[in-house]
């Protein structure tokens, strides 16, 4: 103790200073985090706060995939397949408007393509579809190798992009439209929501991506 205090004050700082960012940086290498890694979505339709429900996301170790799990109500019945990706930016969910999404979350600068395709042949973001039934809803089981929920500086981390539902199906680029190799030719965006990091109990995550 009387050591400490002999220190010069400036110095004590100095060592203070650097501990944190030491702990910073290693923050920011991931080493830190905490596994599993929880996120949720609250979709709603475009330029609408209102939620069409909940998507949660697991990933359970390092380099495991990401389950997605939940389910959507009111899309459009009778319409089955929508493209279904994660896009670049962050929407606001008081000001809901999905374009404010700008495109396909795509970090390695690929074409795009389907969701069993190579990093190197989909964009990141790339989910494929999913299914709505016939009174436009949908129960989303999807299990991705390539995204990761690695904030802060994963590169490919989903955390802080958007989730989007187009209207129309994803051709998963081999429509030969040509939009097929940018969107999948997927049209408007019917739905979207901004994915955040969250927390969960063992007991809450064992209900939501079990049952
Ligand atoms: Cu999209
Ligand atoms: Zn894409």
């Amino acid at each position: 103790m009387g050591q400490l205090v002999a220190f010069p004050r400036k110095k004590e700082d100095f060592a203070l200073l650097t501990l944190k960012y030491l702990f910073f940086i290693f923050l920011i290498n991931g080493q830190e985090l905490s596994y599993p890694l929880y996120a949720r979505v609250n979709v709603h339709l475009s330029d609408s706060k209102t939620s069409i429900g909940t998507l949660y996301f697991i990933q359970g170790q390092r380099s495991s995939p990401v389950i997605i799990r939940g389910n959507l109500a009111g899309l459009i019945p009778n319409t089955t397949y929508h493209g279904f990706h994660v896009h670049t930016s962050k929407v606001d969910d008081q000001r809901p408007n999905c374009t404010a999404a700008n495109a396909h979350f795509n970090p390695f600068n690929r074409t795009h393509g389907a969701p069993v395709s190579t990093i190197d042949h989909r964009h990141a973001g790339d989910l494929g579809n999913i299914y709505a039934d016939g009174s436009g809803k949908a129960a989303i089981f999807i299990a991705d190798t390539i995204i990761r929920l690695n904030r802060p500086t994963g590169q490919r981390s989903i955390l802080n992009r958007t989730i989007i539902v187009h209207k129309d199906i994803d051709d998963l680029g081999l429509g030969g439209q040509n939009d097929s190799l940018t969107t999948g030719h997927a049209g408007a965006r019917l739905a979207c929501g901004h994915i955040f990091s969250t927390t969960m109990t063992e007991n809450q995550a064992f209900k939501t991506f079990l049952f």
